[in-house]
């Protein structure tokens, strides 16, 4: 049994009472660090190395003392020393390798990995300053460096490093490791993220911005430099290519070093390619493979038995798409290469659609997994059918074998058992531990949906949540909020296809509602939290319109009382573990067809929030476990909007006419708005939902206000909301990632 007092005082010469938090901090990082050093490395013969330019880790240390098996033991010495774990947490530094729902992903999923027992690790970069930290100021958003990187960190210095090959330089890497113990596991897996020795940070000028030139200083700064000019795009090239060189050197050593001669490399290894960013693996693995003696056709066919490509979007932009001279500038000795993958295939299909060169020269990432990975999957059922129906069609003809559907999961350990330990606890002694290990076993917590005496109990731990967050924003950010109110949640990327902007507009519907005198039965506060690419200008449009819209709705004594919007500052995994267990209601309201799945939506069910969304993505999977008693769905279903844009029949101004609707959009650029705000920000985006409103806002507006005015009633008849909760808790077990990584693991990877 840990003995923690001994620990500290071996470390300090002090006992824990004499420690500071962050003494303490650090005497916690280093015993988690040792425990997790003293497990083997899980060494089994054939591999998964899952490569991803995002890791939306989070803060490491409570999620690993869970694992380990620590968290109580060290939790209740502590308290008996008079000291708080959760305030020594606060001193841990996010790690910023991410951006959203594919990075944080990527990180339940190494942790499933671990807990499953499969070996596997995670491969990416180790960006200095990350995606950038976010900071309001004249209700606007502003991109700073996020320096997350301390002196003592989860990072352990490894010996390897790897030359890395370009146009005009030869770069030595060094690769960096988090270890990932699993949940209860003997062995352990790790997070392997490669770096630059010379990376530095002074050639950040101001904000975000830096020489983009020297790739030497540059190259593992940020996470999405900015690529909207020619020197950007070539420096997303040499991340990309930088990653996946060193991932496909190491993955060839350590087969070797198991006993691989290279023909049986797919033996020992399968590579699983998140998204299009690290498809340059393919001829890259190819060229390495060639240079080893194996002849070109062999190579190829070996890679293509080991590799696996993920579609996480149906968005066109997001879709890795590179100018071929772009390429040979950076990488010219991978141009061969590629130009022989398509030339087969160009000799093999007639078909444009399905080129890896396209006629303007543009080499497509996603078209070049198909051809040459064994595997294609999409990331929910809805998701995985729209590839095979439409956006993938040509190729699903072609190889309809390739194509499966891997619907999305969370860590129950982190978005449960560490941002609910309440309701956690209140599950193990209700159902017992099996979920633990076994999240269906949920299900079991049906049997108290008509128990008052539980019920009672939910609502005091969603009321202990709501005063948590409460602390959380005052402290973080000066505000105070209504814990009594309805809690109403939107947090995810800024981006139009999600719709925030929509969200918005009920904001603003409300306010005007409450302004001719329509008081609401209970207080509303609307939490809005989320990062808007520096480069996407409608995105900060979008923010900007929130930030005015708080500031209006603060500044008018008649509304203030009744509605609150809060637009959470440098929204992150740590602020979302604040707000998912707080939340009454969980926003998931795109555009019915764009959203490959979510999981945000799994994250706040699991935490007794109820759903307030579209059918779309992973939605469509949590309402046919609900049913329609237990979610609230509005909106044109996937095909009709597929439809409408194949005919080129969405109109906004349409809708913009329609009296219900016309206020509400003019209230954008009114003079009470335009008072605390930009103009041009506000006429631009008022300009665009009028004119264009490509993810068709207003077309579902009118059912969005009816259905979330039927749910703010419902939410008054607190039987049947808790029934409701407790139904969405029950069926949320299928969202685990343990789940998700047993189906990869059984129908693609076959590990063990
Ligand atoms: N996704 O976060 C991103 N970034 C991208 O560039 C593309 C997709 C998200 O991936 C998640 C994990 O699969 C999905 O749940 C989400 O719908 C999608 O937007």
């Amino acid at each position: 049994m840990l003995d923690l007092q001994k620990f500290v005082t071996t470390k300090y010469g002090k006992p824990i009472q004499e420690c500071s938090n962050e003494e303490l901090y650090f005497a916690l990082l280093a015993l988690t660090k040792e425990t997790s050093s003293e497990k083997p490395i899980n060494n089994t013969k054939k591999k998964v190395y899952y490569i991803s330019a995002e890791f939306l880790i989070g803060k490491l240390l409570s999620n690993n003392l869970i694992n380990l098996g620590l968290y109580d033991v060290v939790k209740r010495q502590l308290a008996a020393a008079g000291k708080d774990l959760i305030e020594i947490e606060e001193l841990e530094m996010e790690p910023s390798l991410g951006n959203g729902g594919l990075g944080r992903l990527a990180a339940c999923f190494v942790d499933s990995i671990a807990t499953l027992g499969l070996n596997g690790d995670g491969i990416g970069l180790n960006y200095h300053y990350g995606l950038f930290k976010q900071v309001f100021k004249d209700n606007q958003q502003f991109a700073e460096p996020n320096e997350w990187i301390t002196p003592e960190s989860w990072l352990i210095h490894s010996p390897i490093s790897y030359q890395v090959p370009f146009a005009d330089f030869t770069l030595t890497s060094e690769l960096y490791d988090i270890d990932v113990p699993g949940y209860q596991q003997d062995t352990k897996n790790r997070l392997r993220l490669f770096d630059l020795a010379s990376v530095d940070g002074a050639a950040i000028k101001d904000g975000i911005n830096f020489d983009k030139t020297d790739i030497m200083k540059n190259l593992t700064l940020f996470l999405y430099p900015d690529d909207s000019d020619r020197q950007g795009e070539l420096l997303r090239i040499f991340q990309q290519y930088f990653m996946v060189s060193n991932a496909a050197q190491l993955i060839i050593d350590e087969a070797v070093a198991k006993g691989s001669y290279l023909h049986d490399l797919a033996d020992y290894a399968v590579i699983q390619i998140n998204d299009t960013h690290p498809s340059m693996v393919i001829p890259e693995m190819i060229r390495l493979l060639t240079e080893r003696g194996i002849q070109f056709d062999e190579a190829v066919t070996i890679v293509r038995s080991m590799t696996a490509y993920t579609n996480h979007t149906i968005l066109a932009e997001a879709l890795e798409k590179w100018p071929i001279d772009l390429l040979e500038d950076a990488v010219p000795h991978l141009i061969p290469i590629i130009e022989e993958l398509d030339k087969r295939i160009k000799a093999k299909f007639d078909n444009p659609a399905v080129q890896i060169i396209d006629e303007s020269g543009r080499v497509h990432m996603a078209h070049m997994d198909i051809h040459y990975g064994f595997s294609v999957n999409g990331v929910a059922a809805l998701h995985t059918e729209i590839l095979k129906s439409s956006e993938l069609r040509d190729f699903y003809d072609i190889y309809p074998e390739k194509f499966n559907n891997k619907t999305n999961g969370i860590t129950f350990r982190r978005w449960l058992m560490h941002i609910n330990p309440r309701l956690a606890h209140e599950l193990d002694d209700l159902i017992g531990e099996d979920y633990h290990y076994d999240a269906m076993q949920l299900e079991k917590l049906l049997s108290y949906q008509d128990d008052r005496a539980v019920k009672i109990v939910l609502e005091a731990i969603k009321d202990h949540n709501k005063r948590k967050l409460k602390s959380f924003i005052l402290k973080n950010q000066g505000v105070e909020i209504n814990p009594e109110s309805i809690f109403d949640v939107q947090i995810k990327r800024i981006h139009e296809y999600k719709r925030q902007q929509m969200n918005a507009l009920y904001v603003i519907y409300k306010y005007l509602d409450i302004k001719a005198g329509n008081i609401p039965e209970r207080p509303i506060t609307v939490f809005f939290g989320g990062k808007a690419a520096p480069a996407y200008t409608i995105a900060q449009d979008v923010i900007h319109l929130i930030l005015c819209l708080s500031e209006v709705i603060a500044n008018d004594p008649e509304v203030s009382p009744y509605l609150q919007v809060v637009m959470v500052e440098n929204y992150n995994v740590t602020a979302a573990s604040f707000l998912i267990p707080a939340a009454d209601i969980s926003e998931q309201i795109s555009l019915a067809s764009k959203e490959a799945s979510g999981t945000g939506n799994m994250k706040f069910m699991l935490n007794g929030a109820l759903t307030l969304g579209t059918d779309d993505g992973a939605n469509v999977e949590i309402h046919e476990l609900v049913g329609d008693d237990n979610i609230y769905i509005f909106g044109k279903d996937s095909q009709t909007v597929i439809d409408l844009y194949k005919n080129n029949e969405y109109v906004a101004k349409d809708y913009y006419q329609m009296a219900n609707i016309k206020p509400l959009v003019d209230f954008i650029v009114s003079d009470d708005m335009i008072s605390v705000g930009n103009k041009e920000r506000l006429e631009r985006l008022y300009n665009e939902l009028i004119n264009k409103d490509w993810f068709m806002t207003l077309l579902d507006l009118s059912d969005y206000i009816a259905v979330k005015e039927k749910m703010l009633a419902d939410y008054e008849n607190r039987d049947e909301w808790l029934t409701k909760v407790i139904v969405n808790i029950s069926k949320a077990g299928f969202f685990s990632s343990d789940r998700t990584i047993a189906q990869y693991n059984k129908d693609i990877w076959k590990l063990n």
